[in-house]
């Protein structure tokens, strides 16, 4: 029998990727979708199938993180194998602004899934999709015994739902696990978020749409990865016969200064002649270095990654520019 998978988030970003990777391993997969009055499935388009087609494996529900009987309801209808939680309100500046939103969704969102799947008896594995952002001030680098220090309402709610997922497995036996994944990136990134709001600068700029680029704090370092590697580590966590907790990353160390010059020099251009500053984008309180240790990941699941970022910076400006 194929398996049956649930994805909350498969709209964004992870949850697209995931989606593909379930339909080329035969899965069925449901996602989750909230009700929006605009198109919000661009970057699952290519993947729907027409419900009236003869057996379809991609199915969309209306839901939210936010309304826990519909997560009852769903949950009965479909009975899931493996239920991966990506959703959330998941920007950190925004979080800042939607703190007790960002609580709701990011935080008691997993809650909620989790106590469905409890109330129904559902027997099926639960993946928690963790920060590095639960971190925060902790010193690199970072793994799974490092102590947690989240520096937004985003970071906090992350902690919150890491460890209920952590108590569902200590205390029902729940076969539930943490996806503790450092930034991981890919021409599918949301525009708001730095990388890629760069990468489509860069575009844009070299096509003669625009002549400047207006961004915060630039001293920031992150450990930026490729998307799609980052999915398959999701999936190998719920393959292994023990439920864990896995720090995934590259180990590399690089700030945004370091990211503007890999995507600005990518077309030939200096990133200093284009890029301004505008206090709007910094945060309260900043993460100033993330860069993790994911030894656990590949010595037990055999994880390891391969796109590193000056990579995934020309895979997300060649992609760009091709949009543009
Ligand atoms: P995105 O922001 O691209 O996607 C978030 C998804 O959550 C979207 O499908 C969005 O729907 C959905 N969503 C938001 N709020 C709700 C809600 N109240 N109810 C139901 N669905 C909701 O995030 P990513 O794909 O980048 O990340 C996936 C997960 O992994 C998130 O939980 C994120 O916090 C976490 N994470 C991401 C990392 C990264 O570097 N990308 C690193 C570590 C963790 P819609 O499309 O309608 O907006
Ligand atoms: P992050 O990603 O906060 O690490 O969270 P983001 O790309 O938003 O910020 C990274 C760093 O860049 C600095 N920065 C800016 N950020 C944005 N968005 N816009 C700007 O103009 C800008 N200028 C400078 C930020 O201050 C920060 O230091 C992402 C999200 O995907 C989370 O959901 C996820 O959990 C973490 O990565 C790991």
């Amino acid at each position: 029998m194929a398996k049956v998978a649930l994805i909350t988030g498969v709209t964004g970003q992870d949850g697209s990727y995931l989606a593909e990777l379930l339909l080329e391993k035969s899965y069925t997969v449901h996602g989750l979708l909230r009700r929006a009055s605009s198109f919000n499935t661009g970057r699952i388009e290519h993947l729907y199938q027409d419900p009236h087609e003869p057996n379809p494996r991609l199915y969309l529900h209306y839901a939210d993180l936010t309304d826990g009987s519909r997560l009852v309801t769903l949950l009965e209808g479909i009975h899931p194998d493996e239920v991966y939680n990506l959703a959330a309100q998941s920007h950190v500046r925004v979080s800042f602004d939607e703190p007790e939103y960002t609580g709701m969704a990011t935080g008691l969102g997993s809650t909620r899934l989790l106590e469905a799947i409890r109330m129904i008896g559902l027997d099926c594995r639960y993946y928690q999709a963790s920060s590095s952002e639960m971190f925060g001030a902790s010193t690199p680098p970072q793994n799974e015994q490092t102590p947690f220090w989240p520096r937004s309402p985003y970071g906090i709610s992350k902690v919150y739902s890491y460890w209920m997922t952590r108590n569902y497995r200590e205390a029902y036996g729940m076969f539930a696990v943490n996806g503790i994944l450092f930034n991981h990136e890919s021409p599918r990134r949301g525009l708001t978020f730095v990388t890629r709001k760069i990468t489509r600068a860069v575009a844009e700029i070299a096509a003669g749409k625009r002549d400047a680029l207006y961004l915060g704090n630039l001293d920031a370092v992150r450990d930026w990865g490729y998307a799609p590697e980052y999915v398959a580590g999701m999936w190998a966590m719920l393959q292994h016969t023990e439920p864990g907790d896995y720090v995934l990353a590259t180990g590399t160390a690089y700030t945004i200064r370091d990211f503007l010059g890999f995507a600005f020099s990518h077309v030939g251009l200096d990133w200093e002649k284009y890029v301004r500053f505008d206090e709007r984008y910094l945060r309260p309180a900043e993460v100033d270095s993330l860069i993790g240790d994911a030894s656990r990941a590949a010595s037990i699941l055999g994880w390891t990654p391969k796109v590193m970022t000056p990579e995934l910076a020309r895979i997300m400006v060649e992609a760009d520019c091709a949009a543009v």
